[in-house]
């Protein structure tokens, strides 16, 4: 597990790469060709970073400059707003929760994980004017902007939780290639938008409909407009369900660009890579789409168990779905210290794809035995579900909390890394921390 990508001081950042610097804090592109003065959404973020309503002589400011203001800032900045957070990668961004800051029943955008593939596109200038079109396999292809879906589809808000599919990937050996994501990169939000079927059904899905192709404005990390930076889908059955939005809203706020503001797709409990953000397109396709991410071992697992590290021929790898059963432990944070003998409060969130969590586990002695803990019921579906428990340490000493989230098909979280696979998908091995009792 690699640990070099943890959050850097703004200045330690600054010194290695002030023009990389720039762009992960300030969600500026910066290239050769886009060399330069920060303008929009830059300027805007760096603005309010700096603590001032604007900045007078922005256009002498030079890039890959640190802002004064910002200079003797010491240990975690905020990147996109976002506070306490891990940078897993820094371009693309990418950034990691760590469990305790996951504490809350809907999870503050301050603390929500954000995994990118390609740059950011600039913030939409007039939200209610972004275009979405659907088109392909349906009977009445059209473009809708973001002002008339408000309008014309009924508006839900909905609980749903967030997960990538490569969480967890850090924990596998050999090590895949990707961000080494840990535990964090799951979110529960309150989403506001209208619901995907709705739309779909609006343009008369034809039964020669296979598969969505979702298509986003942000752009691949090469530059070149012909490529996408991902364009994932799913099976049309599957984009029909009730549960899949169209979102604008994220915890009663307008969706921010990091999360792929002014409108994205929701498909919970499937990889995060079906939610595409910035949604632009939806192209309604009569296969499977082929389109980035999509092919080869991308979001993909073997069809069979393989031997770890093993080379594994592309026909023998299956399209992920849903997500398994996993659960976060929130409270306490590792390495608590904590007194012995007495109760000491557990508590975290469980969730488990396209299925429901049905029991919840604590083991302090390694596994040997568990305790059951208090379940909530989702508060709707697909919503994570919290638990608690209250555990008592028997001495002092080193004690792991060791959580165990069971589904209501029976499947429950192993103990150990499941079934390896080349890019490192899956893993929800059960979530410990330590505890040492005084
Ligand atoms: N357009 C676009 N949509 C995207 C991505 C992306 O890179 N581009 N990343 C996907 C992946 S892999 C995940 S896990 C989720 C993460 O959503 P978040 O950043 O809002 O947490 O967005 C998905 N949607
Ligand atoms: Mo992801």
């Amino acid at each position: 597990m690699s640990d070099d990508k943890k959050a850097r001081g703004l200045r330690e950042l600054y010194d290695q790469d002030p023009e990389r610097a720039d762009w992960l804090t300030f969600g500026r592109i910066t290239g050769t060709n886009r060399r330069g003065f920060l303008k929009g959404a830059g300027l805007a973020a760096m603005t309010a970073a700096v603590g001032a309503a604007s900045i007078p002589f922005a256009r002498h400011m030079p890039g890959g400059l640190i802002p004064a203001a910002l200079a003797d800032e010491v240990g975690n900045f905020e990147i996109l707003g976002k506070e306490g957070i891990i940078i897993r990668n820094d371009r693309p961004v990418n950034l990691e929760t760590p469990p305790h800051l996951l504490d809350d029943d809907v999870t503050p955008i301050r603390h929500f994980f954000v995994r990118n593939n390609g740059g950011l596109p600039d913030e939409a200038a007039d939200p209610d004017g972004w275009t979405l079109s659907v088109d392909g396999e349906v009977d009445e292809p059209f473009e809708i902007t973001l002002g008339e879906l408000r309008e014309r589809f009924e508006t839900i808000t909905r609980q749903a939780q967030l997960e990538c599919g490569g969480n967890g990937r850090a924990g596998f050996n050999p090590s895949p290639r990707g961000n080494q994501w840990v535990i964090g990169a799951v979110g529960n939000g309150e989403w506001t938008g209208c619901r995907l079927k709705d739309v779909l059904e609006a343009a008369g899905v034809r039964s020669s409909a296979v598969y969505t192709a979702h298509y986003g404005a942000d752009p691949h990390l090469s530059g070149d407009p012909e490529r996408e930076a991902l364009s994932r889908g799913v099976p049309i059955e599957k984009a029909l369900e009730e549960q899949n939005m169209l979102v604008w809203e994220m915890n009663g706020e307008p969706l921010p660009l990091a999360h792929g503001g002014p409108l994205r797709i929701l498909v919970p409990g499937w990889p995060g890579s079906c939610s595409q953000k910035w949604v632009t397109r939806i192209w309604v396709r009569d296969r499977e789409h082929d389109g980035q991410g999509m092919t080869g071992h991308s979001y993909r697992v073997p069809r069979h168990p393989v031997e770890p590290g093993a080379e594994v021929p592309d026909e023998d790898m299956v399209v992920m779905e849903s997500m398994p059963v996993k659960s976060v432990i929130t409270h306490p944070q590792t390495r608590v210290e904590a007194p012995s003998g007495e109760a000491l409060a557990v508590r975290g969130h469980a969730w488990a794809g396209d299925r429901q969590v049905a029991a919840m586990h604590l083991s302090i002695d390694f596994g040997a035995t568990w305790q059951e803990a208090e379940l909530d019921e989702p508060a709707n579906p697909y919503a994570w579900q919290h638990w608690r428990a209250e555990i008592a340490l028997p001495s002092p000493g080193y004690f792991e909390v060791w959580a165990r989230a069971t589904d209501d098909h029976g499947d429950m979280q192993p103990a150990v890394v499941p079934g390896w696979n080349p890019r490192g998908y899956l893993n929800n091995s059960q979530h410990r921390i330590a505890v040492v009792a005084v």
